[in-house]
């Protein structure tokens, strides 16, 4: 090793080939320019580094301001949620509910620094959850509530939700307990709620009270159809396949596999869209929850 490098460099260089986002990228890359050789021979890698460490930082710059996500490695399901809040409003104690994701719940303050993402399955489809860091954090990623499907606002107090500036159709209101609240004053806040036409609903992530209307009501706002998919003479399939509302036949087969639609001879229709079970249809038919599709193929 021609610049004599010590083994914490060794370890530090090895940390930032594993990481997973700019925003890791260039915190271990700072380190290693920490640790890098001081002595002359060494110049070129030290210049080199930092070379490298400005351009990350423009690229987060760049990225941040077009609200793209920064995250690798997060690969977006068919169905998104992303939970977002101010710290300690329970966000890491709702999706350790509602999946199987088991990030550290704490009383101290911005203790989740990464997306956390977990799966929570419902009447037989998967649904990703992911918990954005606090909404006051420099590691909220804006991009991340942008391309989600639905978003969950976690609040703890009514005053909270007046300091989100996120407003979309395809948001929910959480409002977590923490305290039992009696009922003339959920009342009240019901009401406020209503006023302001909110998607709303009061849970707690310690009784779990309100956790399984919540399920429902995320279920109910996607704007997504489930269609169950088989083969001549054998049964349906144990998942569907999720796909925006109004898809049609060819849209599921390309789903199955890209370019699979040119190879379907005949496909039959059971259910919601159906005229009657087993109707023959074209690709271009309009499909309908809960449908099922049987492809014959050339
Ligand atoms: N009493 C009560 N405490 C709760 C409830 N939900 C969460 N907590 C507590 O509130 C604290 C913060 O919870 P977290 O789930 O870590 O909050 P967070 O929003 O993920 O916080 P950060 O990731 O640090 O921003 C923890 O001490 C939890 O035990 C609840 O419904 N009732
Ligand atoms: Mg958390």
């Amino acid at each position: 090793m021609p610049i004599n490098a010590h083994p914490d460099y060794l370890a530090a260089e090895k940390e930032y080939s594993q990481a997973d986002s700019l925003e890791n990228k260039i915190e271990k890359l700072k380190k290693m320019i920490s640790l890098a050789p001081s002595h002359k021979g060494a110049e070129n890698l030290r210049a080199q580094l930092k070379t490298r460490l400005k351009k990350f930082q423009e690229q987060l710059i760049k990225a941040k301001k077009s609200g793209k996500s920064t995250q690798a490695g997060i690969k977006k399901g068919d169905l998104q949620v992303v939970i977002i809040g101010r710290t300690n409003t329970g966000k890491s104690s709702l999706i350790s509910v509602l999946t199987n994701a088991k990030p550290r719940i704490s009383s101290s303050e911005f203790c989740t620094k990464k997306p956390v993402v977990g799966i929570s399955t419902h009447e037989s489809i998967q649904i990703q959850l992911i918990e954005n860091p606090a909404i006051e954090s420099e590691n909220y990623d804006k991009g991340l509530t942008n391309s989600a499907d639905i978003v969950l606002i976690l609040i703890k107090n009514f005053e909270e939700l007046e300091k989100f500036q996120i407003q979309t159709p395809n948001q929910i209101i959480v409002f977590n307990e923490f305290k039992k609240i009696p009922e003339n004053e959920k009342r009240k806040l019901t009401s406020k709620f209503q006023t302001k036409k909110y998607n709303f609903v009061f849970i707690s992530t310690q009784t779990c009270s309100g956790i399984q209307e919540l399920k429902k009501k995320i279920f109910e706002k996607f704007d997504k159809i489930r269609v169950y998919t088989k083969e001549p003479r054998k049964e349906k399939s144990p998942r569907p396949i999720i796909l925006k509302k109004n898809s049609n036949v060819g849209e599921v087969a390309e789903k199955i596999l890209k370019g699979f639609s040119k190879n379907v001879k005949e496909t039959k229709i059971w259910g919601p869209s159906s005229k009657f079970p087993g109707q023959k249809v074209g690709l271009k038919h309009a499909l309908k929850d809960l449908d099922v599709v049987e492809f014959k193929t050339r």
